[in-house]
């Protein structure tokens, strides 16, 4: 067996599948006892999971989303970084920065003991890459798709000089209807509200929607919940490395808005629930050392 060989077997044996795309782009298809996943290499960017034991995806994918170079992806879990909104300083670069849109290759793929896909990724640097972020850095984000799914995104500061951050899963979940769900956790959290020029507020009791809904909240390491009566589930958002969780609905106008979410009630079934360190939370990185942001999702009946 030769070394493509060997590849080639432990790919199957950690249940992966993989398809490319008229025009170059790679998607892994993961099918392993515990769950289904898919993953863009197009942005680290997972779109799909599913845990064997739920009956409906986890993650949200508007079906209007577009598959292209140098493009980001509506819906699963885009990675937001070395930015999180709008760059500070040129608004021409892309919002959330460029690590969502660039290529990802991926380094090592694994079966672990309890039968959880492991995948390990690092972002390919390129020239343009290098031009909006001239500090040496190493991107790896580890995925472990199993009955949970795990995320960590570690920061590697190779320069001489500290590194500044801004970060976020920005996780678009999958849900009955925005009006029929709630959000715990975040209960007399200080926020941003985008919807009234980032002023700084403090939050009542559970989140409930009605609207357009941002928030970044501020200088918080809670986990989350999603109850879900609709479609009779809950989803908790656990986080470490994180010290910020941005809540998002678009609502209807600015749905229609988004060329890739579209008029319709597409919107309607996702909620955005993003572990971040973002605004006052960005991390700053000593020379030489890593930074690390991870999540672990899971869904269980209500
Ligand atoms: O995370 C919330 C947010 O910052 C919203 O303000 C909205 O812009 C959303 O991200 C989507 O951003 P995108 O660049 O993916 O359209």
């Amino acid at each position: 067996m030769n070394i493509a060989q060997a590849v080639k077997a432990s790919e199957r044996e950690a249940g992966l599948s993989f398809y490319e795309s008229a025009d170059g782009l790679v998607t892994v298809r993961i099918e392993n006892e515990l769950a289904s996943a898919t993953l863009a290499l197009q942005g680290g960017h997972l779109i799909h999971w599913q845990p064997a034991h739920a009956a409906d995806p986890v993650l949200w994918l508007s079906k209007r989303a577009r598959f292209g170079h140098g493009r980001s992806i509506r819906g699963g879990v885009p990675i937001c970084w070395p930015w999180f909104g709008a760059h500070p300083t040129d608004e021409r670069l892309c919002p959330h920065g460029f690590a969502r849109i660039m290529p990802w290759r991926l380094v090592e793929s694994g079966m672990l003991e309890n039968g959880a896909t492991r995948l390990k990724l690092q972002i390919s640097d390129t020239p343009v890459a290098h031009q909006q972020l001239p500090h040496p850095y190493e991107l790896t984000l580890t995925i472990e798709i199993g009955s949970t799914l795990k995320m960590a995104l570690a920061t590697s500061n190779l320069g001489e000089a500290p590194l500044l951050i801004g970060e976020a899963f920005h996780t678009y979940f999958q849900i009955s209807d925005v009006d029929k769900i709630h959000v715990s956790g975040l209960d007399g959290c200080e926020y941003a509200n985008k919807m009234e020029a980032f002023a700084r507020q403090t939050q009542q009791g559970d989140i409930r929607f009605s609207q357009e809904y941002d928030r970044v909240y501020l200088n918080t390491v809670a986990d989350c919940t999603i109850v879900d009566p609709g479609m009779n589930r809950r989803i908790d958002i656990a986080k470490t490395g994180s010290q910020s969780t941005v809540v998002w609905t678009p609502g209807q106008a600015k749905a229609e808005e988004l060329h890739d979410i579209g008029p319709g009630d597409d919107w309607r079934h996702m909620i955005c629930v993003e572990s971040a360190n973002a605004l006052d939370n960005e991390v700053w990185i000593p020379a030489g050392q890593t930074h690390v942001m991870s999540v672990e999702y899971s869904t269980e009946a209500l």
